[in-house]
């Protein structure tokens, strides 16, 4: 199974709103799939489509050490949210490198459809709650920069753009000295 490419923050492509999912068929399954292996892969607690190019409310996590806890979710809901508040140190596969306070609901419940199309509930506290309210906000076109101050948010942003022009320019050179493209893991 292919890993899949990962956007980076400021890519146009991560600021969509997701659609809902309209058919539980095979190819949702296989996306869960790739999206679950890309996610093991990085490593990561949870990865939303829109990070990988796909428009979709399709949200994979798993926030065990074990690495046994998957779940995905599908045209996700939050439901209720505690007036309680907690400060958390989140980070973000697309905006690598990248580790700053955000404020979240402490718990929450999330209503959403497995991928046979079937309709569960979690009530989430701990680092579930904060994956998930990540997660969701990835498929309404948010990431968790823009949570910070506009300061903060022009430095990042300026950071990763001299990083995705120095990767553009090993790509030249590679391409010019002959070799192949890089998969993912050289990149
Ligand atoms: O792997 C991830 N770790 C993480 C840590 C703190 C708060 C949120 C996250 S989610 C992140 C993976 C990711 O970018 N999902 O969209
Ligand atoms: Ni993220």
């Amino acid at each position: 199974m292919p890993l899949l490419n990962i956007l980076r923050y400021p890519d146009p492509r991560l600021a969509r709103v997701a659609k809902p999912v309209t058919a539980f068929d095979d190819r949702l399954k296989q996306l869960v799939a790739d999206m679950a292996e890309t996610m093991y892969d990085a490593p990561g607690i949870g990865l939303a489509a829109p990070q990988i190019n796909v428009a979709e409310q399709i949200v994979v996590i798993d926030v065990s050490e074990s690495h046994d806890q998957l779940r995905a979710l599908i045209n996700p809901e939050i439901v209720w949210a505690s007036e309680e508040k907690k400060e958390c140190q989140e980070g973000c596969l697309s905006v690598p490198g990248i580790y700053d306070q955000v404020e979240r609901a402490e718990r929450v419940k999330v209503r959403a459809f497995d991928v046979d199309g079937k309709p569960f509930e979690i009530e989430a506290d701990g680092w579930l709650a904060v994956c998930i309210q990540h997660e969701l906000d990835h498929l309404k076109g948010r990431v968790f920069v823009d949570y910070l101050s506009p300061l903060k948010r022009r430095r990042i942003k300026d950071k990763l753009q001299k990083e995705e022009r120095e990767r553009q320019r090993e790509r030249e050179r590679d391409r010019i000295a002959g070799k192949g493209p890089l998969s993912r893991r050289e990149r």
